[in-house]
């Protein structure tokens, strides 16, 4: 019997699985406020509980399926752990189940894209792929489709990792490593085990160049991909390759896809476009299924968007940037575009800053942004990391963006990305990109009526 903890979208595609599978469990929340007659109602053979998991329940559980947003850490687990309870997350409950290839991606940022262009990819070569985890669909639900998937493409959260012990695939990349989640991990170190986790049972390895293997990769081959000029030292390398001045993504020697060809221009869509490849070489695909999928793909909602250019500055959303590292490559590429235009950018950031060392925005802060406005919870703590004269503090993303439309200029890009989670002011990033979306709407349409 099984305790499913956290009830949010993963804790309901349990709940969904294990009514498909006739397996008993319990249901659980540690908020207290959380109303559960609708669930309750969806699923009339489960007892639930919130606030406490009820004593009589203990002796009848042997495995907890714990959500990925509740830390094994947290007192009540460690408490069931020392009674001699298991934990598993939703991955391991598919890892379990499922007869089909899994290819697995985790990293700091970038997995959602590389993700959604593996399933574009395979799909586009004949695959019916099934393509979900952190991002979108859940697995469980996944596995549980109409659809008979050949293959599955899953983003995974570290979160996720840390309860997955026996997942096989047949290709995982872990595509970088930055700061994040600085709140749930003591050190660096543990967040980069939890990610690494992926490879233990992987058939091919992929890597960004310059990543140590960290011990865990003994029993496959790796693969890396990079950028670098004379990156390329082996067949097996993805990189780029310069010929007749025109720059290609590459393995080894053989040019693969024309950069300029691609929709997303960019080196962060460069190297997702090679893990990317990289992470498709067991399915032996033709060049020509990448060039046609990265000549059309135009990237995925709230992540470095381009909202509108109205009047000649550019409004982009990428409230996905949710970690420095994310922010910081953003203001890059922006602020690169801006420069050519002779702009410069104005960046919205702030929210939960989840205890992250936000210094190394300094010099892409000074280098490309002409002003920055800070909002939300932690905003104070950015402001004490970045330079004074560009700063500027409000309240509310509302605000921010009022100030926004006071302060940029011609040639402009104005920059949403947080660099925090969005939880004190909104449920999730992507409410947050559609509030920024709303505010800058119907200032335009003031402008538009003035
Ligand atoms: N809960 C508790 N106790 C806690 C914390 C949470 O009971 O201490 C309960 C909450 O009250 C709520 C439920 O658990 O009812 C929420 O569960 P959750 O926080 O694990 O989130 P889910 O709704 O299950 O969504 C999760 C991912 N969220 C997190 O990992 C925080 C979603 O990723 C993912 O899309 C979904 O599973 C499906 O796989 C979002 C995310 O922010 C996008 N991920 C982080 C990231 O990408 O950085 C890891």
């Amino acid at each position: 019997m099984y305790l499913v903890a956290g009830l949010g979208i993963t804790g309901q595609s349990v709940l969904r699985y294990f009514q498909a599978q006739g397996e008993k469990c319990f249901a659980y929340d540690t908020r207290s406020e959380l109303d559960v007659k609708q669930l309750a109602a969806q699923f009339p053979a489960v007892a639930f509980a919130t606030g406490h998991v009820p004593t009589a329940w203990v002796s009848q559980f042997e495995t907890i399926v714990l959500s990925p947003g509740i830390a094994k850490s947290e007192p009540w687990v460690q408490h069931l752990l020392k009674l001699g309870k298991q934990v598993v997350g939703d991955i391991e409950l598919f890892a379990r189940a499922v007869g089909k290839p899994v290819i697995g991606i985790t990293g700091s940022n970038g997995k959602s894209s590389v993700t959604t262009l593996t399933g574009k990819v395979l799909e586009q070569a004949g695959y019916q792929v099934g393509v979900g985890g952190n991002l979108g669909e859940p697995a469980l639900d996944l596995l549980m489709d109409a659809t008979e998937y050949d293959v599955y493409v899953l983003e995974l959260s570290s979160f996720q990792l840390e309860t997955t012990y026996s997942l096989q695939t047949i290709s995982s990349a872990v595509l970088n490593i930055s700061e994040d989640h600085m709140d749930r991990y003591d050190e660096l170190e543990d967040y980069i085990q939890a990610k690494t986790k992926l490879f233990e049972h992987t058939e091919w390895a992929v890597l960004p160049e310059g990543f140590a293997e960290q011990g865990v990769i003994h029993h496959c081959p790796v693969v890396r991909f990079g950028l670098s000029e004379g990156f390329i030292h082996s067949a097996n390398d993805y990189g780029l390759l310069w010929q007749n001045e025109q720059a290609w993504l590459a393995k080894g020697q053989t040019p693969l896809v024309k950069v300029s060809d691609m929709a997303l221009q960019g080196k962060h869509h460069q190297l997702n476009a090679l893990a990317m490849m990289a992470l498709c070489e067991p399915f032996d695909l033709p060049p020509q299924v990448f060039a046609t999928v990265l000549s059309e793909f135009k990237g995925l909602p709230h992540r470095t968007q381009l909202v509108v250019n109205y009047r000649d500055i550019e409004w982009i959303n990428d409230s996905k940037g949710t970690n420095v590292g994310a922010t910081l490559t953003a203001i890059e590429s922006i602020g690169q575009q801006a420069a050519h235009r002779h702009g410069k950018v104005i960046l919205l950031a702030g929210g939960v800053g989840k205890d992250a060392d936000f210094s190394p925005l300094q010099p892409p802060v000074h280098q490309y942004c002409r002003q920055v406005i800070l909002f939300g919870r932690d905003r104070q703590k950015l402001a004490e990391a970045l330079p004074h004269e560009a700063v500027i503090q409000v309240e509310t993303l509302a605000e921010a963006v009022t100030k926004a439309t006071e302060l940029a200029q011609l040639h402009d890009s104005v920059l949403l990305s947080p660099a925090c989670a969005s939880f004190d002011q909104f449920d999730n990033y992507a409410q947050r990109g559609q509030a920024f979306e709303t505010y800058l709407r119907d200032w335009i349409l003031t402008q538009e009526k003035a």
